[in-house]
């Protein structure tokens, strides 16, 4: 399921960029969009789109939104004022790349053409499409993900409590996740009480996946280098693997997975499709 979607979200990302004119800003905009990465925001999104029944043209704008701030906060991460990373999915980071203005600059156009997107197909189309553009707005600003970075760039100077780190990646990455679902719920007309059980879904799900990132980090990167070093070790932040181990590191996660899936058997709607997703990302390998 994620393949597919994936395909159809790899397309309209390439789509979108070849219609816009031939310039330096939409050259670095569409570099990083065109990495690849696993499209997990916008396949949720769309995967809301069959589960209200609808048609998944309906969602694609919105997912493709969520793309682009997604990708804005990574280029934006990458940079040496943050990770400073050189390699991002694999390929030279947007800094390395095209300089650290441009890569600034790319950044802040996508979050500006998210927000575009965002406003002429979806606040234009009435309440709900305006509350959808909202809740995404809110989820990746200083209420969400930004907020989660701040936590994160005070756990380099000293070590993260576990609830503290539980904030940090609820902010940080479960908030827009969740956005990725609930926003296409509040556009498809849930009320207020389904709503909030699919957030509670996405943020329990961001929680998993972060867990299974620190985990993946951590022995991918081992293997790479022969020697058990991971990305958050070399910039000081505090992960579960760091915390826990990597066992307890994989128990927490499949818990969250499963939590995850009693969340969903509370929703009076069909979510198979959803409760498949959340675990296939319990088996990912990257
Ligand atoms: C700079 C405002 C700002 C925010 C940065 C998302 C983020 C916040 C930082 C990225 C660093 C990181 C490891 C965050 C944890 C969330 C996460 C696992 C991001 C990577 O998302 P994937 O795995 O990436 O979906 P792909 O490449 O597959 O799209």
């Amino acid at each position: 399921m994620l393949k597919e979607m994936k395909t159809i979200i790899d397309g309209a990302i390439l789509n979108y960029f070849q219609n816009l004119p031939d310039n330096r800003i939409h050259e670095a905009m569409a570099y990083s969009m065109n990495l690849g990465g696993k499209r997990l925001r916008p396949a949720l999104a769309l995967v809301m789109a069959k589960i209200y029944d609808e048609d998944p043209e309906e969602i694609l704008p919105m997912a493709l939104a969520l793309e682009m701030i997604h990708t804005y906060s990574l280029i934006h991460d990458d940079l040496p004022a943050m990770d400073n990373d050189d390699l991002r999915r694999g390929k030279p980071t947007s800094h390395k790349v095209f300089g650290e203005a441009l890569a600034i600059l790319a950044g802040d156009a996508l979050l500006n053409e998210a927000m575009n997107v965002l406003l002429e197909t979806y606040a234009a189309k009435g309440p709900r499409g305006a509350a959808a553009a909202l809740h995404i707005s809110r989820s990746a600003g200083r209420e969400g993900m930004i907020l989660g970075q701040v936590m994160d760039l005070e756990h380099e100077t000293r070590r993260a409590s576990y609830e503290e780190l539980m904030a940090c990646h609820r902010e940080k990455t479960g908030k827009l996740i969740a956005a990725a679902i609930t926003a296409p719920a509040i556009y498809f007309g849930a009320d207020p009480e389904e709503t909030a059980k699919f957030q509670a879904f996405g943020l329990k799900l961001g929680l998993a996946f972060q867990i299974q990132d620190d985990i993946l980090d951590k022995t991918a990167t081992a293997e790479v280098l022969g020697k058990s070093i991971g990305k958050d070790e070399k910039s000081g932040k505090t992960t579960y693997v760091e915390l826990f181990g990597i066992e307890k590191s994989k128990e927490m996660a499949r818990e969250a997975t499963l939590e995850c899936l009693d969340i969903l058997a509370g929703i009076p709607r069909d979510t198979q499709i959803l409760a498949d997703l959340a675990k296939t990302l319990m088996e990912r390998s990257y």
